[in-house]
């Protein structure tokens, strides 16, 4: 591709006439904006280790009550977008909240969507929208847009959590803001997985009224479907994906969620995709190449990698690993932005 002018070929009073009328010139920015072939991104390829996070989400706890902190959460920041912007890549917020025995983190409803990931403890809960979701090691939480949601815990250990956001995007598109709100009453306790025979509730049922007909995907049900699959299908990746399971869509608009299960000594390599992904161990160990780089990851640990790149996951244990995968690909689809590479 042709070599194009630069700023400093055009002389300084005319770029200053032009500043003066609010006035760019292209062709100097233009293969910045339209890079060749693939995008240049500015997430880069980033592990954090559980192991460093929980000795200071412990210490967050100990020097901000949560009324001084409403969510007490470390932010799992990207250096590649700036610590300060608090992305993990250009779409996706994650952070580790903690919540001690007896807190609670009052109800409110916002437009950027979330979900929890439980990383450790038992007993707390998140209420959405009256729903009482209770929380276990590797449940999937869903708050979507708009919806009221509080998170209490009635147990004695404390309880940490990945939360996971659209929030630089819905911020970007100066579309992000919350609105606070009292206690909610419970109206219902989601202690047991619905919809698992196929079942819905028939009334006035053609479809259900709202976008979210389920609110809490249990880890033990998600399991024990990567195991069964596994031994039926003999190739790679053993996947699942959350779903709304009246429209078989993607549990939400923006980001993807999925699980997968790599057997033991298995390598999976994934192809280059548009979309920037999350990993995140539920049990298990993976060694995790992106391109050039690799990460040892443990139980606990979270990875982001950017867009097109090359992923390898290697379990080298004896052991089955399972991870949760979050991705740009719904809002890439709708976007019509979405491809898959070929690898190389
Ligand atoms: C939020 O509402 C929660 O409800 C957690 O637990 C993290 C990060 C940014 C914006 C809203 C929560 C959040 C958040």
């Amino acid at each position: 591709m042709e070599q194009l002018a630069r700023l400093e070929d055009l002389p300084v009073t005319y770029v200053d006439t032009l500043k003066q009328n609010n006035l760019v010139p292209l062709w100097p920015s233009l293969r910045n904006v339209l890079p060749p072939v693939k995008p240049v991104p500015l997430t880069q390829a980033i592990a954090w280790k559980f192991q460093e996070i929980k000795p200071l989400l412990i210490e967050a706890g100990e020097l901000t009550p949560i009324e001084k902190a409403e969510r007490r959460v470390l932010v799992l920041a990207n250096p590649g977008h700036g610590l300060d912007n608090m992305r993990a890549t250009s779409v996706i917020y994650l952070g580790m909240q903690l919540l001690l025995p007896k807190e609670w983190a009052p109800a409110h409803r916002h437009t950027p969507n979330a979900v929890r990931l439980i990383v450790e403890g038992e007993n707390a809960y998140t209420t959405v929208e009256g729903q009482k979701c209770p929380m276990s090691h590797g449940d999937l939480i869903l708050t979507p847009s708009g919806l009221w949601h509080e998170h209490g815990h009635d147990g004695d250990e404390p309880v940490i959590w990945l939360d996971v956001l659209d929030l630089p995007l819905v911020y970007y598109m100066e579309a992000s803001f919350v609105e606070g709100g009292e206690c909610q009453p419970v109206v219902s306790v989601l202690d047991k997985p619905r919809y698992g025979a196929g079942l819905v509730p028939t009334k006035h049922h053609i479809r259900a009224e709202t976008d979210y007909p389920m609110l809490r995907y249990p880890w033990a049900e998600a399991k024990q479907l990567l195991i069964d699959l596994a031994k039926e299908q003999t190739d790679a990746p053993v996947q699942v994906a959350y779903v709304n399971p009246e429209t078989g869509e993607d549990c939400q608009k923006i980001i993807g969620y999925s699980a997968l299960m790599i057997r033991p000594n298995e390598t999976v390599q994934l192809p280059p995709r548009s979309a920037a992904q999350v990993f995140h161990v539920i049990e298990g160990q993976v060694e995790l190449k992106i391109d050039a780089q690799t990460f040892a990851l443990d139980k606990a640990d979270t990875a982001c990698a950017p867009c097109f790149a090359a992923v390898d996951l290697i379990n080298h244990s004896s052991e089955a690993c399972f991870i949760f995968v979050a991705d740009e690909a719904p809002i890439q689809k709708k976007l019509g932005l979405y491809s898959v590479r070929e690898r190389r």
